[in-house]
């Protein structure tokens, strides 16, 4: 008998197009071999398709339940959260929680119950015996039987870095952290797979020479800031090659062919619930795209 082969996936945030290449590259790497597949969380929120992403992963995970684990991250809790208390709403959309809820158009931006009920089911770790797969981190002075639902959700430090020198028994497998670099982060006890797919295609478009232009609209106002435009460009030039020049925060509204501009980077109501890559002119002008800016985000090339 041959042995199974485990793939585990990292922080798909609504990337439904990258996720099923990447999965049909593990299966044409597996060569036949039985497969198992752990999703480490993040299914939703920044990517143009989380919806999509969620119906994947449950036709999966309801084919193959005995090979197919869907762990929870932070953005499926923080979705719940808002969905069962109001007052966790802001908190849910100031993590991009609108790009989710434009999926559900007809549910007025709520996640369908199907969906929502599903989310609810998700464990918060998974230990193979030999691996121990979890969204974000764990507490390295706690048992992994006894990890709390917060720190396996959120855990940065100081696990990324003690975890190079206490070994707690299992490799630890899980992500949350984005690698600036693109590529998975492999340490002696873990490894770390977030690769910020849903930021590569803008970085990648930037790189190749073209530039960005940001206009900030009146719900923009931490566009304003110099910090947030200074860790903005430092974060997307972690990802690739980009000059500081090619990325533009203007004040207000012009244009320029071969240039990108996006309007109304926040979405909080249904008046501001798309946000466009835009041409300067009125709705409904046929050289204005309706693509959101999530979507072009994540799909160029
Ligand atoms: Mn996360």
């Amino acid at each position: 008998m041959t042995s199974s082969i485990t793939f585990a996936i990292g922080d798909i945030h609504g990337c439904l197009e990258q996720l099923q290449r990447l999965v049909a590259a593990c299966e044409a790497r597996a060569g036949g071999r039985a497969t198992r597949f752990v999703f480490l969380g993040d299914y939703v929120d920044r990517g143009p398709d989380s919806r999509g992403v969620i119906d994947y992963l449950l036709e999966r995970r309801q084919a193959r339940p005995e090979a197919v684990v869907c762990l929870r991250g932070n953005h499926e809790q923080l979705a719940l959260d808002a969905h069962i208390d109001a007052r966790a709403m802001p908190v849910w959309l100031r993590n991009n929680g609108a790009s989710t809820q434009e999926n559900y158009p007809e549910h007025d931006g709520c996640i369908s119950p199907l969906h929502l009920g599903w989310l609810s089911t998700l464990p918060f770790c998974h230990d193979d015996g030999l691996r121990f797969f979890v969204h974000a981190g764990v507490d390295l002075d706690v048992p992994l039987k006894a990890q709390r639902p917060e720190v396996m959700l959120w855990m940065r430090e100081p696990f990324l870095t003690d975890s190079d020198r206490i070994d707690c028994g299992r490799f630890i497998v899980h992500g949350h952290t984005p690698q600036a670099n693109g590529v998975p982060d492999l340490r002696k006890h873990r490894v770390n797979l977030d690769t910020a797919a849903v930021m590569q295609s803008l970085a990648s478009f930037v790189s190749a020479g073209n530039s960005l232009v940001i206009l900030r609209g009146n719900h923009d106002i931490d566009w304003h800031w110099r910090s947030v435009q200074r860790a903005f460009r430092v974060a997307l030039a972690q990802l690739a090659p980009i000059a500081a020049a090619q990325i533009v925060f203007a004040p207000w509204f012009y244009y320029e062919e071969g240039r990108i501009y996006i309007e109304h980077g926040h979405q909080y109501d249904a008046y501001c619930s798309c946000d466009h890559v835009l041409y300067p002119v009125c709705p409904g002008d046929s050289r204005r795209t309706s693509r959101s800016l999530s979507g072009i985000q994540t799909g160029w090339p």
